[in-house]
């Protein structure tokens, strides 16, 4: 990336176990910590149709109805951050996807005991950002 590039954006969840267990701030903390910035922020619970398109690929999983249901029983605080390669670090800092086996020092990994239960999303390329960004922040595009 040129440094006349804007910088990279990603879409990111906390989701509702977090919010739920009063995690938001110390999510939030972690990401300004590092630096990201916060461009646009609103908690809001997500509905079945909002479930359906933000999880495409997943509708027709095993895992899909329990995940679906968790997401959409309470409300999660959606984001979008900004910052250099923003994509993987926010990745970084949150970790893998099974909080068991997330590395300590990671959110999941310091805060998370479950597979789904793993307190926040965030996209994983920039052709998914950019979708789930129109999606969640339709105004930013
Ligand atoms: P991640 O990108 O790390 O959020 O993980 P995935 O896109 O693979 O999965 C999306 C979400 O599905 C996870 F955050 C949690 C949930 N999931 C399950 O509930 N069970 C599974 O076996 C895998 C994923």
């Amino acid at each position: 990336m040129s440094s006349s590039s804007p910088d990279e954006r990603t879409l990111v969840l906390i989701k509702p176990d977090a919010v739920r267990r009063g995690l938001v701030g110390e999510i939030m903390s972690r990401f300004e910590r590092k630096g990201l910035r916060i461009d646009a922020m609103v908690s809001r619970t997500m509905d079945a149709a909002l479930a359906d398109e933000h999880y495409a690929e997943h509708v027709d999983k095993a895992f899909y109805p329990p995940l679906k249901a968790f997401m959409t029983g309470g409300p999660l605080v959606a984001l979008v951050l900004s910052g250099d390669e923003v994509i993987d670090v926010v990745r970084g800092l949150i970790g893998s996807t099974d909080g068991r086996k997330a590395a300590a020092g990671t959110i999941r990994g310091d805060l998370s005991l479950s597979n789904r239960e793993n307190l926040v999303h965030a996209s994983d390329s920039v052709d998914s950002a950019k979708r789930e960004i129109a999606l969640w922040f339709p105004e930013l595009v």
